[in-house]
């Protein structure tokens, strides 16, 4: 897909903002202790979500980079970043329908080492797409008006939050529909796989995906990231390898069974050039 930068105005205040809540949820470290935890989430809901109390909504799951928590991605519920902005002038403007926001985070009380160790926040990553489907969508389904259907649920994530992502890909597709990693690639064989070892890394994306009760083409792909991002050549090498398997051909217009790929010309590792791939990949989250 061919950039598009943001349009001029949709980082600012908009006129029919959303509202931002928390929310929180049982779960469990999935370890060999297995100990219970109570988690946190920040949940986006679109303007008109309170006047429109018939209305079902899709879901956007969005993931952190390393180092982060549930608050990242949104500045906390005062919404001190850019995202909340964006979101809100997206579905004023018609660029989307409205749909909820779900930001969650793959760090658990106890392992704070996985905010300074990217080893620990791999093993975390890796747990995240079990937590995902026996907690957080059970969860997000009983407090919000959603479409509950996984061809109304996305998952993305900038950097550690796209490794989440294609894990999630890895395990999760059949509650997922659309997975949108934003500069990151997986690491499910070793730290930077994609780069050092694309074919190991592919064969294990889709000896996972092969395992689900799912079919490729029901399913789609966006990997998003800009040129001079640190995960740039890591990601596109292995989203290279992935295009020659032909199991998810590449296509630039994103549909169904496809993987489509996009390069920010002069794009970094920010969270600011992530918002515009967010931006860029709304209109195909859902099915
Ligand atoms: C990558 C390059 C950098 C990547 C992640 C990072 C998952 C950064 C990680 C961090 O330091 O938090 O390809 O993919």
């Amino acid at each position: 897909m061919k950039y598009m930068p943001l349009p001029a105005g949709m980082r600012e205040p908009c006129a029919a903002p959303g509202r931002l809540v928390e929310m929180t949820y049982p779960t469990q470290t999935y370890d060999d202790a297995h100990t219970p935890l109570t988690k946190r989430a920040l949940v986006y809901l679109p303007h008109g979500y309170d006047a429109t109390p018939g209305r079902r909504y899709p879901v956007l799951y969005l993931m952190h980079g390393g180092g982060g928590d549930e608050n990242e991605v949104f500045g906390g519920l005062e919404g001190k970043t850019a995202l909340k902005n964006v979101l809100d002038n997206a579905i004023a403007c018609g660029h989307a329908a409205p749909f909820i926001v779900v930001a969650p985070t793959y760090t658990v009380k106890g392992m704070e080492a996985a905010r300074q160790s990217i080893e620990v926040a791999v093993k975390l990553t890796h747990r995240f797409p079990t937590e995902l489907v026996n907690d957080v969508i059970p969860a997000v389904d009983a407090a919000f008006r959603t479409v509950p259907d996984r061809r109304a649920r996305a998952f993305s994530g900038f950097s550690m939050g796209a490794e989440t992502t294609w894990s999630v890909a890895s395990d999760a597709l059949t509650h997922v529909w659309c997975v949108a990693p934003l500069s990151g690639d997986y690491w499910a064989v070793a730290l930077k796989g994609g780069a050092d070892f694309p074919e190991e890394t592919v064969d294990a994306l889709l000896n996972r995906i092969a395992r689900q009760p799912v079919n490729p083409v029901d399913c789609r792909i966006l990997a998003f990231t800009g040129d001079k991002d640190i995960a740039c050549s890591a990601m596109q090498t292995m989203v290279q390898s992935l295009t020659r398997r032909n199991v998810f051909p590449l296509n630039d217009a994103p549909a169904d069974g496809c993987l489509t790929w996009c390069l920010k010309p002069d794009g970094w590792h920010t969270y600011d050039d992530c918002w515009e791939y967010l931006w860029l990949a709304i209109p195909h989250l859902w099915g």
